[in-house]
């Protein structure tokens, strides 16, 4: 048995050679997951890209986005790629120069701390000049802009975070807005070995921590949690903080010494939460109104968070949405007012449950990188406006204070992601990929990014290749030795990218003159810190743990011990609970201290009389985003075939439906077809349909997804001016019963391919 690392988590498996043949998980994992089972079925699955393609209309007309994502593909030999490939990067580069390459290509790609291939992306790019890159992510765009100017940068944040041992130790409650996922906190970025959110939320429920669960989701937490279930409407925390901030402040239970000492502001923002601003108390009735949460509860809530050490956690989600940036500064805001920030078990945390990565103590080292070289430019985009950036070149944006014009990109090269997952309102992505001369997407799949390229070249996975793996925040690095030969023709991106470079004459940058065993080896002893193993030692064993060194970590520690002598990195040092930065920006939509601001689509909009459901796009429970949705894990999860929709009983008998019937989901932007679940663990007045169906457009009406993509129905709007950050996780829609006859689902086929090109390799 070997032993292999994915985002989800590590497994052993056995190989022919060809296909996996036993695979169990890691025998150190205390909460194994099954996602594992999606890689040995979705492996040899026939949409794996067997080969490279080009689309018919590239082929043969050149250049131009005619006929993309609807004509076939033609099968061509390696050879005939790269050289076409080469072709077309040598000319864009010399016409436009790297300004007209967009090589952002978000996505999350493998695990393998080598074949990353973002990175590999990126070195080649770089070795050609440089490309408009991306910034921020799908997770994490609000809070990434938001916090460095509240708190700290979200690295930072997500690595000194307390620890969950120190929770599960010290806290009496927990009051967790967007709760405490399961499903989510099994994925970490580049791996997750030890899973235990079950076991420390369970120990501290068994010590008496109490666990309040502020979520349009029952589900969103533990069961052994025993939460309190509190169901606002979705897209409503920030009326509820503010309400609780209302109650602290009205009873006199607001740490009057800890605002005066640790932060800046209070008197700007108190003076909102009392109306004295506005002329609007920001009272429990006047929150009622706005969440349906009743007052005195509210009320009541507040005073149990002064009573004891509480903890309070935003989730990823709830800044994943409009206005996101509000309930997040809130969430730091309410656990200023507590004062116990610096303090076991107290304070704030952002994503506990939202990956694995949060509470994890940090590691005494980072681990081995891949070398990205320097970007020749300085050009980019917040990474949710590519379609933006596509149909609007030369337009001007706002973001963290800046204005900025997209750029006039010619070609689009992705390497690792699937815009068509991750992005919102998809039919207008469809129009935007119209628009560059050339798209080109490495994968292992046809996903429908992929379906929507022009020249597609099929990469490895990454149980075919040899690399070595290591979560965000986790101590074990993993050797990875090949579990398989690759399928079919597929290279790694290493490879394809040296056999470009080689062709257009930057080879030696790109490679420096290593195969992938040489720069395992090269990478690993560039990085090895003292008493770690050589790498022949590294790679015997299987495996190493890098130190941790404070296991008990309790985030602002030092901070709260002496601010003067360890200030955060804001622009005052202290917590800014009003920013006279994000100010000065003079941004509605993100005013110098947090608010309640209503988004367009909320239950208590006018669009809702039309649209009465509030669609809770969220992430999926059987794969990681949209990876491996072939596999028999993910597919065992579908209703009908298609994503599950999720409806409370009362929203399910309204509209005459049940368990197991297929339904059109659908608003101004466009439908899916989803396979309904009546489900109590969800809220009246909300249909929770998670991401990461492939993409099936109608061939009549592309904006008819027959697969369950919610990101037909999301809006491509930002979350604010200040992140530009990706909105998603919330839209208005209606649903009803589909009458028609059912078209069937065929993304779990290749496109439409021709082999007249003869493949020769
Ligand atoms: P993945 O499905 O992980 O989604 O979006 P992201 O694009 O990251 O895509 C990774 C792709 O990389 C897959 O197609 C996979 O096959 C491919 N791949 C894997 N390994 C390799 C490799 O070695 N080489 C190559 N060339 N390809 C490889 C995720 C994004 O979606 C994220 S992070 C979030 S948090 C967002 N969440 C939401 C949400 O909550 N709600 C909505 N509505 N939308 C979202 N979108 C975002």
């Amino acid at each position: 048995m070997t032993l292999h690392l994915a985002h989800w988590g590590a497994f052993e498996a056995e190989s022919d050679g060809y296909r996996l043949t036993a695979v169990r998980p890691w025998a150190g994992d205390p909460e194994p997951t099954p996602l594992i089972e999606n890689v040995v079925s979705a492996q040899h699955h026939r949409t794996r890209v067997d080969r490279p393609y080009v689309r018919r209309g590239w082929l043969e007309r050149g250049p131009g986005g005619a006929g993309r994502g609807d004509e076939e593909f033609v099968a061509v030999s390696w050879e005939r790629a790269l050289d076409l490939l080469a072709a077309e990067l040598g000319r864009v580069y010399r016409e436009r120069g790297p300004e007209g390459v967009f090589g952002g290509s978000y996505g999350w790609a493998s695990a393998g701390r080598f074949h990353h291939a973002q990175g590999q992306l990126h070195r080649f790019l770089n070795c050609l000049g440089g490309y408009v890159r991306s910034v921020n992510s799908y997770s994490l765009g609000a809070a990434e802009v938001l916090l460095p100017h509240v708190i700290g940068g979200m690295g930072w944040l997500e690595r000194a975070s307390t620890a969950k041992s120190v929770i599960a130790e010290h806290t009496d409650l927990v009051v967790a807005f967007g709760g405490i996922s399961p499903k989510n906190s099994v994925v970490g970025v580049g791996g997750a070995a030890r899973h235990d959110t079950v076991s420390w939320v369970g120990r501290a429920r068994a010590r008496g921590c109490r666990f309040v669960s502020i979520s349009p989701l029952r589900d969103d937490i533990p069961e052994q949690a025993q939460a309190e279930w509190i169901a606002p409407r979705p897209g409503t925390d920030a009326a509820l903080m503010a309400a609780l901030a209302q109650v602290l402040d009205a009873e006199g239970l607001a740490d009057r010494a800890f605002l005066d000492r640790y932060t800046v502001g209070y008197e700007r923002f108190i003076a909102y939460v009392r109306g004295d601003s506005d002329g609007v108390v920001k009272s429990p009735e006047w929150a009622e109104a706005i969440t349906e949460v009743p007052a005195a509860r509210i009320r009541e809530l507040a005073r149990e968070m002064a009573a004891g050490r509480t903890l309070i956690t935003v989730s990823w989600s709830l800044q994943r949405a409009r206005h996101g940036e509000q309930p997040l500064w809130l969430g730091v805001v309410l656990a200023a007012m507590l004062g116990q920030i610096g303090l076991p078990g107290g304070g704030f945390g952002h994503g506990y449950g939202s990956t694995a990565a949060v509470g994890e103590p940090a590691r005494a080292h980072s681990v081995p990188r891949f070398p990205q070289g320097r970007n020749g430019i300085d050009r980019f985009i917040p990474v949710a406006r590519i379609a933006d950036m596509l149909l609007c070149p030369g337009e001007s944006f706002d973001y963290d204070g800046r204005r900025l014009r997209y750029p006039d990109v010619e070609l689009v090269y992705w390497c690792g992601g699937n815009p068509f997952h991750h992005h919102q309102d998809l039919a207008r992505l469809r129009s935007a990929f119209t628009r560059p001369a050339t798209v080109v997407v490495h994968d292992a799949f046809w996903t429908a990014t992929a379906r929507h390229a022009d020249i597609v070249l099929p990469a490895t996975m990454s149980v075919e290749r040899e690399d070595f793996g290591a979560g965000q925040a986790d101590p074990l690095l993993l050797a990875m030795p090949a579990l398989t030969r690759p399928h079919g023709g597929a290279r790694d991106d290493y490879v394809i990218f040296a056999e470009l470079a080689e062709r257009l004459g930057v080879g030696k940058d790109f490679t420096e003159g290593r195969d992938t065993g040489q720069w395992l080896r090269h990478l690993y002893e560039q990085w090895r810190p003292a008493g770690v193993p050589g790498f022949d030692e590294f790679w015997r064993r299987g495996s190493l743990e890098i130190a941790v060194p404070d296991r008990e970590q309790v985030l602002c520690a030092d901070f709260r011990a002496d601010p003067d002598a360890a200030p955060l990195s804001t622009p005052s040092g202290r917590i800014e609970i009003f920013s006279e930065v994000v100010a000065g920006f003079g941004y509605a939509d993100c005013p110098g201290h947090p608010v309640w601001l209503a988004p367009e689509e909320w239950l208590g909009a006018p669009a809702a009389q039309r649209l009465p459901l509030q669609l809770v796009a969220n992430q999926p429970r059987a794969k990681l985003h949209s990876q491996l949705d072939v596999g028999a894990h993910s597919r065992a999860a579908k209703v009908a075939g298609r994503e599950a929709l999720r409806l409370h009983p009362s929203e399910a008998a309204a509209r005459g439906v049940s368990t197991g019937d297929v339904v059109r989901v659908f608003n101004d932007r466009g439908a899916c077809l989803a396979g309904v679940l009546v489900d109590e663990a969800v809220r009246p007045g909300v249909a929770q349909l998670s991401t990461g169906s492939w993409y099936d457009p109608d061939p009549a009406d592309p904006s008819l997804c027959r697969h369950g993509n919610p990101n037909v129905l999301t809006a491509d709007r930002a979350a604010s001016s200040l992140s530009q950050g990706c909105s998603g996780q919330l839209a208005l829609v209606q649903v009803e019963r589909y009458a028609g006859v059912l078209p069937e689902v065929s993304v779990d086929r290749p496109p439409a391919l021709s082999a007249c090109g003869a493949p020769d390799s």
